[in-house]
């Protein structure tokens, strides 16, 4: 089955603009050497190589694993480990580390090239990896099928069209830049424009010189949109503004809205899940809302005991969601995919959600304290502790999210520990993880709370 969709309009990203055929002519040329292979790592940063590589797996038919360009080198060894792909894909300049697998140099393929293979829906398309409460983070199998049924269902529901000239400036190994953000444009057939950094100023020029139509953003970046007014304004212009990935705060909602006249449109998402549940371009808007069910969705809440809980609009539950566009498992972890699924086969999302008898969904928190959204990244809180006791100072440490103005949630870390300062801990995560895992605070403290059994209590943590 094929992704792309027949025909489309220019990629322009990072000083660079690729037309369609000089991007399919590239990412065929990416395919002939990576055909065959049972999957490929892509060092994602926000660059055309990416993109030609990435749409090469897709040509290829091979599954495609997004490295964060910033990893640290515990975060991709496991990628790299877990994920066991064969190749790397990359500029030239970039140098694997030892025991990586071999470099394929994106930019030294031609752009004429012609290899296509025959993928089934069911075939993986990407592998996703994404932070649990505990432990690194897990590969989530993500098949061509559930791509193009989520693709689909968002264009129906945003009235996407190849008029669109879609704008963002979101990382490229995630599912809202790089599968919504990329292949959705590529699916649907609309321009592509790629800001770099997602700030207020580059979606406002985005707007005016580019002709953007449709903007993706997380909260983060509209707050900071909503908090520039002359960038704000710039966006009048555009038809859609989408928000995902975490919670819009209302008051951001609604500055938004008086400043570029558009009722921003959100949107529920996740990783294994795609997005679900989304505001329509030709409905309402509420703010404080994600929407209803997209085309080929179905939602429930359950109860901590499993019960049914009452769709008033106020009784929260844990979202389940069964739909076309699940994953289909995480890697080498049949444990926690059986886990994640009930009895009778909904998907639980752990988020806690209400839904009205109008069948609008609001999401109200978590499960569990120990994921954290920092703007628009999920983080586990055990994947940080972990990097903290690699630290030979470090004695104990809890990781929780606090709430941050600007980022929804910090990463707020309670650190045991002998002769180490905050800076030094903060820096020493940001080298072995990806940057946006450090922690933006850590208290040093002299022992962390704990119940009789010996396990941290968090809700009791203070600075
Ligand atoms: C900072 N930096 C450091 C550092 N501290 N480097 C080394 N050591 C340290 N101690 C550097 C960083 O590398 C970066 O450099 C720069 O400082 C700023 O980093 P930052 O603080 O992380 O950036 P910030 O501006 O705060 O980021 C805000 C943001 C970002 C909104 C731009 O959080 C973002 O892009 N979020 C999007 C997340 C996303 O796409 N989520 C979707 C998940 S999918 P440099 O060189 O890079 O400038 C999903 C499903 C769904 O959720 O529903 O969609
Ligand atoms: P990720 O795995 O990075 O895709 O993160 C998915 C999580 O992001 C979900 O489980 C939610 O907790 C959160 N999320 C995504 N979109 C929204 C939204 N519009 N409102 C609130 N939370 C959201």
């Amino acid at each position: 089955m094929d992704l792309l969709g027949e025909s489309g309009g220019p990629v322009r990203i990072a000083g660079r603009e690729l037309g369609r055929d000089e991007l399919l002519g590239w990412a065929s040329a990416v395919a002939a050497e990576i055909r065959g292979a049972d999957s490929v790592a892509v060092h994602a940063t926000a660059t055309a190589e990416t993109v030609a590589a990435v749409v090469g797996g897709v040509l290829a038919g091979v599954p495609v694993v997004p490295l964060p360009p910033d990893s640290g080198p515990a975060e991709r060894a496991h990628i790299l480990g877990d994920s066991g792909a064969s190749l790397l894909l990359a500029a030239g300049d970039v140098k694997p580390a030892e025991g990586e697998p071999p470099l394929i140099p994106v930019d030294a393929l031609p752009r004429n090239g012609s290899t296509r293979a025959q993928a089934d829906a069911g075939d993986t398309a990407m592998i996703l990896y994404t932070s649990g409460t505990t432990g690194a983070p897990k590969g989530v199998l993500i098949s061509r099928g559930a791509i193009a049924a989520g693709l689909d269902a968002l264009a129906e529901a945003w009235a996407w069209t190849p008029e669109d000239v879609l704008v963002h400036g979101l990382p490229l190994f995630h599912v809202h830049g790089l599968v919504l953000g990329v292949l959705g444009a590529l699916r649907v057939g609309s321009p592509l424009v790629h800001t770099g950094r997602p700030k207020p100023e580059a979606y406002a020029a985005a707007a005016q010189d580019g002709g953007g139509s449709l903007f993706f953003g997380v909260p983060t970046v509209w707050s900071r949109t909503a908090a520039d007014p002359a960038a704000a304004r710039a966006l009048r212009g555009a038809r859609l503004l989408v928000s995902g990935s975490a919670p819009l705060p209302v008051p951001v909602f609604e500055r938004l809205a008086d400043l570029t006249g558009h009722r921003p449109v959100e949107r529920y998402g996740m990783t294994e899940t795609l997005i679900t549940v989304s505001a329509r371009a030709g409905g309402d808007r509420r703010p404080g809302y994600v929407g209803t069910p997209l085309p080929g969705v179905e939602t429930r809440l359950a109860a901590e005991d499993g019960g049914p809980v009452p769709r008033d609009g106020e009784t929260p539950g844990e979202l389940h969601v069964r739909a076309p566009l699940l994953f289909k498992g995480y890697l080498n972890r049949p444990d926690a995919t059986a886990e994640s699924f009930t009895g009778d086969g909904w998907f639980r999302t752990g988020d806690i959600a209400t839904i009205g008898p109008d069948g609008w969904h609001r999401i109200v928190g978590r499960a569990s304290t120990d994921l954290i959204k920092s703007g628009g990244y999920r983080i586990g809180a055990g994947e940080i502790e972990n990097a903290l006791l690699a630290h030979p100072a470090v004695r104990e440490a809890a990781v929780v999210g606090t709430p941050h103005d600007d980022l929804g949630e910090q990463v707020t870390a309670y650190v045991v520990a002998d002769g180490v300062g905050e800076t030094q801990l903060i820096d020493f995560v940001a080298g072995s993880l990806s940057v946006h895992k450090r922690p933006r605070v850590v208290h040093l403290v002299d022992s962390l709370p704990r119940n009789a059994m010996g396990k941290v209590v968090k809700t009791r943590l203070t600075p």
